[in-house]
């Protein structure tokens, strides 16, 4: 690893619906293929956080969602790449979910999180979502 090596912007959202969160499995051939993940993306070159958040959820699931705050902010390093992600609480507004760019997704309850597997990086925020009921209300 080189000290030089830049940190990947990465905004995701935590997207919720009559008390259920949407979670994407993603694909085989993908970095960290078959695991869930909270959806988003790579922000790209001169965009916002939120404008990153639309886009990447229209790109991968065809939804719109409304962002509303910043829940959680982690780093974490991998062999080859560092990430920086934000985790965006939203508020699904509209459209049914479609896999484009994901293996499939599901929407869960609280209680159903302990039973995907996500990355590392995501785990504390996986720990806060179950423990935290009133994120859910
Ligand atoms: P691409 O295929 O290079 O255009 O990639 P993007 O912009 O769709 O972004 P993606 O999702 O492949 O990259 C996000 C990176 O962050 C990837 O290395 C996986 C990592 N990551 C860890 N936890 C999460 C999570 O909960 N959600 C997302 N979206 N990425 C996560």
């Amino acid at each position: 690893m080189t000290p030089a090596m830049p940190w990947i912007e990465v905004a995701a959202g935590v997207v919720f619906r009559e008390g259920k969160i949407l979670i994407s499995q993603r694909r085989s051939e993908d970095h960290l293929g078959g695991l869930w993940e909270f959806p988003g993306g790579k922000l790209e070159q001169g965009e916002s956080w939120e404008d990153c958040l639309h886009r990447e959820l229209s790109e991968e699931l065809a939804i719109e969602v409304a962002a509303d705050e910043l829940l959680f902010e982690t780093k974490h390093e991998y062999p080859t790449k560092r990430i920086l992600i934000r985790f965006y609480r939203c508020q699904w507004l509209r459209d049914e979910p479609q896999a484009l760019g994901c293996a499939r997704f599901v929407w869960i309850g609280r209680e159903e999180l302990q039973h995907y597997t996500f990355p590392p990086a995501d785990e504390p925020l996986v720990r806060l979502l179950t423990r935290a009921d009133i994120l859910w209300k």
